[in-house]
């Protein structure tokens, strides 16, 4: 990897967001409410089901108890008794390939990257000697599927150990691929525990804008609901009036409380704090705070997420529980620049990689993996509710190189 140029081509996605948000700034500013215009703290709405037929075939997930509607602000819904620690998926879900089932919609959601990663392999290597030669390609190839260098020398190396001078085909090779990349991911493969019994765990959501903060705080929302737990949500970018509408739309659909600002631009650590503050007196079992992603202005943002923490400590000094970096794949090698800057501000626990779907650059998850160590709690698969899966190594490099 060089740095510079990936410091180069950070800078460059900064500016297009710049621009892109510059531009949605201005279109919300003329729909923004006027100033002083309080957004009150919405009671919770019934959880709207999606419908199978939206929810890209998805079915419930096993095991998860039917939504209840959520009680009003002022009848707190008592924290579930011996709540245990919760995954956002139960360990019984099976990664059936049935079409519909789970594994089949990451497969599906990964083909792109799976085409790129596989192409040169199957030319490559379709009856062949695995010499010199054939490792350096596939390194080369690894390299530019963005599994970065380190990544991609390893796989090399076990390559070279197993089945050097054999002939391989390209099927041998990819199965075998498959297994190094699992190997790689095993130790990273975490999911997000969530403890409902501190009422409430919090999650700081951070990244840089258009990443799928929101949307990956609706999935969870959604997922938490589901499974019966009481959920709120804390618009925390609070300069975007299209960010805190987005929220309460997803609030009133997943059955979770939206915490939203007076007005905009109103100090998010303010908003937080109360949000605690409240969710602690409903006894409401998760809190999703969302969070601004201006990385442009660097400090200032460093400035606001150690605020939120510093608020949320004074009421809670084990919040934030969890810091998830939400990464959009697209990015590919910038995503890891992302996680060497989002470390220097916050203390990350965990990373959650979206628009798997739309990337060619699913091998990015592999190079995040061998450089940071840090859990991969959660990828996503689509812009649905239900596209939000937890990542499991040997489905996710399966699903990488096209096996079932
Ligand atoms: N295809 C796809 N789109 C996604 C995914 N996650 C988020 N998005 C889309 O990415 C865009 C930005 O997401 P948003 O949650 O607003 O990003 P934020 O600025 O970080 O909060 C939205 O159009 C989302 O629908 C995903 O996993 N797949
Ligand atoms: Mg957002």
């Amino acid at each position: 990897m060089r740095p510079q140029d990936d410091a180069g081509a950070l800078r460059e996605a900064e500016a297009r967001q710049q621009t892109a948000q510059r531009e949605a700034e201005a279109r919300e500013a003329a729909a923004a409410p006027p100033p002083g215009h309080a957004v009150e703290l919405r009671p919770p709405s019934e959880p709207v089901a999606i419908p199978p037929a939206q929810a890209s075939g998805g079915a419930p997930l096993p095991g998860a108890v039917a939504p209840r509607p959520a009680a009003p602000a002022a009848e707190p819904v008592p924290a579930a008794p011996a709540a245990e620690p919760v995954l956002i998926a139960p360990a019984a879900e099976p990664a059936t390939a049935a079409p519909g089932g789970w594994f089949s919609r990451l497969k599906s959601g990964l083909a792109r990257s799976t085409a790129r990663l596989t192409e040169g392999v199957t030319t490559l290597f379709r009856k062949r000697r695995l010499d010199e030669a054939a490792l350096e390609e596939l390194e080369e190839m690894l390299i530019t599927a963005d599994l970065g260098v380190a990544a991609s020398a390893r796989i090399v190396e076990g390559f070279r150990r197993s089945r050097f001078g054999k002939e391989v085909t390209d099927e041998e090779v990819k199965a075998a691929l498959a297994e190094e990349i699992a190997a790689i991911l095993a130790p990273v493969a975490h999911e997000m525990e969530v403890d409902p019994r501190r009422a409430p765990h919090v999650v700081l959501v951070v990244g840089v804008n258009g990443t799928g903060k929101t949307t990956t705080i609706a999935k969870l929302g959604r997922i938490y609901r589901e499974l019966g737990l009481t959920c709120g949500f804390v618009a925390g970018d609070t300069f975007r009036a299209a960010a805190v509408e987005q929220l309460q739309i997803w609030g009133e659909r997943t059955g979770c409380q939206v915490h939203a600002p007076a007005k905009p631009g109103a100090d998010a650590a303010g908003l937080a704090f109360d949000a605690l503050r409240a969710a602690k007196e409903a006894g409401t079992q998760v809190l999703l705070v969302d969070t601004a992603g201006r990385l442009h202005n660097k400090a200032a943002l460093m400035e606001e997420l150690r605020k939120i923490i510093r608020v949320l400590k004074r009421q809670d000094e084990t919040a934030p529980h969890s810091v998830l970096l939400v990464l959009d794949a697209t990015t590919g090698q910038n995503a890891l620049q992302q996680v060497k800057v989002f470390k220097e501000m916050v203390a990350v626990t965990g990373l959650a990689v979206t628009k798997l779907d739309g990337s060619a650059k699913g091998g990015v998850v592999v190079a995040l993996a061998q450089e940071f160590g840090l859990p991969v709690h959660m990828v996503g698969v689509g812009e649905t509710a239900q596209d939000l899966r937890p990542f499991t190594a040997r489905d996710f490099a399966r699903g990488l190189v096209g096996l079932d």
